[in-house]
């Protein structure tokens, strides 16, 4: 299933995985909602939420009130089991043909959903990514550790790896529904590296990628997950993949 040309046909699922994001759910999807009606893209939100102790399902179900069910989907699990089978989750339930992938944290702003739609009609791609390392992209927020971790994961891939994407850690990207269930099946990686290892793998199946400059902004409320585990694991699936591909 290839979709591409006019706006009524697709569908976009947008997948918000949740982690203790109760102050951040209701403005990002107020903000969803907001610029996917203005620029008029049929959409629906998932969240899959992992049984945060702060009450986040609880916010999600307050928002689907107001929103509507079909509009805000949830597909909560029982415990914390991981931002890569939450994808999977969620796109189990998804009903469009482009699945969008971003942080809940509003580190990715909605209004490049956009850019991105009208970055995959441009020449039909499977995947789209937000880059902070081209044109306007930027971070901000981040202190001199997390820039040289990003920074150096990304330089140490391209130097590796050559992917043909330039920013390699982020997460926020829109895909086909049909590559990026493709993608996931022929990914091994679980965690901070398997947004790296996806990329990878979009390259090697000869999937088409387009980019387009985005700028992070480091999360308000909340604290990160990453840590010295993420960055050692990451190091050990470069060098997995670098080996096997
Ligand atoms: N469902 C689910 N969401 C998660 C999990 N870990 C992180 N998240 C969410 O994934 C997104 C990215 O996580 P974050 O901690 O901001 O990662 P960082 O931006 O790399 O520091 C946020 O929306 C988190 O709430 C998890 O185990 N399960
Ligand atoms: C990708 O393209 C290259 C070069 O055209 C080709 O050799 C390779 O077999 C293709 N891989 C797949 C998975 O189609
Ligand atoms: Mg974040």
């Amino acid at each position: 299933m290839s979709a591409s040309g006019t706006n009524s046909k697709n569908k976009y699922s947008i997948l918000l995985p949740t982690y203790n994001e109760v102050e951040n759910l209701p403005i990002i999807i107020y903000l969803i909602v907001k610029y996917m009606s203005k620029s008029g893209y049929d959409h629906e939100i998932i969240v899959i939420d992992d049984g945060s102790p702060d009450g986040t399902l609880e916010a999600a179900k307050q928002l689907q009130n107001i929103y509507g069910k079909d509009k805000i989907v949830l597909r909560p699990r029982e415990k914390k089991l991981g931002l890569g089978t939450a994808y999977i989750h969620g796109i189990q339930h998804a009903t469009g043909n482009f699945i969008v992938i971003m942080d809940a944290d509003l580190s990715h702003h909605p209004k490049a959903i956009a850019d991105f739609i009208k970055k995959q009609q441009e020449k039909d791609y499977d995947v789209v990514s937000g880059t902070r390392y081209i044109g306007g992209g930027g971070v901000y927020g981040w202190d001199f550790k997390r820039k040289l971790v990003s920074r150096g994961a990304n330089f140490l891939t391209q130097l590796l790896l050559r992917p043909g994407a330039s920013d390699l850690t982020g997460s926020f990207r829109l895909y086909k529904k049909d590559v990026l269930e493709t993608l996931i099946k022929s990914c091994v990686s679980k965690g901070y590296v398997f947004q790296m290892e996806m990329i990878i793998r979009a390259r090697q199946l000869n999937y088409t990628i387009g980019e387009v400059p985005i700028t992070f902004v480091d999360r308000l409320y909340g604290e990160s997950k990453l840590g010295g585990t993420e960055i050692i694991q990451f190091v050990r699936a470069l060098l997995y993949l670098f080996a096997t591909t």
